[in-house]
């Protein structure tokens, strides 16, 4: 089904006046879109408004239509890219781009498993994220085998609904959301085929309407798994998505913990439009030998995805890398890769943004922030 879109045209834009950059960091800009998303209950927040990083208030942040990014004869995309006014995403060569064609990168957080940390989706956490840290993507990690894992006796009505609220969140928000399959100790995507397969025919189902959604259908394979296979499972659950949901951009990993983009560079897949391949990387572990790679595969012509990233090690923990991580920030920016932060708790292990210290799950000052949050949050904040 494609994406509806209502053209909202402004008569500050009509007439010229209004020459703001196409993305949404702009106070003006920060009204949020989604209008079809499910309704997720709203959620508690625990904002310490005195204490918050955030700066404004801004509860006006109901339904608002999608906005045209051409509507000012604009066609480049600066600032903040949000789905008011960048609307639905697609895949052109190696480049995300815009409802309008022009490029676009996502930036943002990944929550940790949803089963683990529920507590962080809600509205004011997703809000302090956009408007003060700068994200425009949140991702909704669901591991599928470990702990409370949607496949291995996780309470699955509570997981979706974490999804839903989040999807909803995200978009009264006006950020991206994507909404991902976390495979990890499973380790090949196979194994829950089936379940992969019901639940994006679920998800899809749902969100064929909703510009702001992403679906990320295998987190990281690994062990033995090839590509041959991730290939395999990804052309089972790709046509589930595409009959509902004609054009949503679909990110699939790759082997060897989302890192052997080489070998889907070298047999990618061909029968499908906006398909991302996604490269993770941890800068204290991955470092010049990972980002060639990334490097040749993107200069092959395959549009990479990073949706998971720590500035640690890849056990997501251990000591933090800032020279590593900004060589990454570096050559991800120089392709206009999008790229998302692990992970969004504060759970002791130094990937997490939060100190363990901080029961706070919204409304979070900069003490509250861990090593990696500070990092994280003014990596963000620099490039608006
Ligand atoms: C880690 C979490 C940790 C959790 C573990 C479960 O940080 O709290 O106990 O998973 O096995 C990944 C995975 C991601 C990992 C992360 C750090 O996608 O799930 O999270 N990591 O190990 N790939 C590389 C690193």
């Amino acid at each position: 089904m494609r994406k509806s879109i209502q053209i909202v045209l402004c008569a500050a834009l009509l007439s010229g006046a209004l020459l703001l950059p196409q993305g949404c960091g702009s106070s003006e800009q920060k009204e949020p879109a989604r209008q079809d998303t499910k309704a997720g209950a709203s959620s508690e927040s625990e904002s310490d408004a005195g204490d918050s990083l955030s700066s404004d208030n801004a509860a006006d942040t109901l339904d608002r239509p999608v906005q045209d990014s051409a509507s000012d004869g604009s066609s480049g995309a600066p600032g903040l890219a949000c789905p008011s006014v960048n609307g639905a995403l697609r895949v052109e060569g190696t480049q995300l781009v815009d409802q309008n064609g022009s490029p676009v990168q996502l930036r943002g957080v990944s929550t940790h498993g949803l089963a683990w940390f529920p507590d962080y989706v809600n509205e004011a956490c997703f809000q302090q994220l956009h408007e003060d840290w700068q994200a425009n993507v949140i991702r909704l990690a669901m591991y599928t085998a470990e702990y409370g894992g949607y496949c291995t006796g996780g309470d699955r009505e509570a997981l979706k609904k974490l999804i839903d609220d989040g999807v909803t969140f995200a978009g009264k928000q006006d950020m991206y959301a994507v909404i991902d399959w976390h495979v990890l100790s499973d380790a090949n995507p196979n194994l829950y085929l089936e379940d992969a397969k019901a639940f994006f025919d679920e998800m899809a189902g749902k969100y064929a309407n909703s510009v702001h959604v992403l679906y990320e259908i295998c987190n990281e394979p690994n062990g033995t798994t090839t590509w041959s296979e991730v290939k395999s499972y990804a052309e089972q659950v790709i046509p589930v998505i595409r009959a509902r949901d004609e054009d949503a951009v679909i990110l699939v990993g790759t082997p060897n913990w989302s890192q052997y983009v080489d070998q889907a560079a070298a047999d990618p897949i061909a029968s499908y439009e906006n398909i991302m391949y996604t490269l993770h990387f941890y800068a204290a572990t991955h470092t010049d030998d990972l980002r060639a790679r990334l490097a040749g595969a993107v200069e092959s012509g395959l549009p990479v995805f990073v949706s998971e990233y720590g500035i640690c090690d890849a056990g997501g923990s251990g000591p933090i890398d800032q020279y590593q991580a900004d060589l990454w920030i570096e050559t991800l920016d120089k392709y206009g890769i999008s790229y998302i932060a692990w992970n969004l708790s504060n759970k002791e292990e130094t990937s997490a943004m939060l100190q363990s210290s901080c029961g706070k799950t919204s409304g979070f000052a900069q003490e509250n922030l861990s090593e990696s949050g500070s990092w994280v949050y003014q990596m963000l904040k620099d490039h608006i």
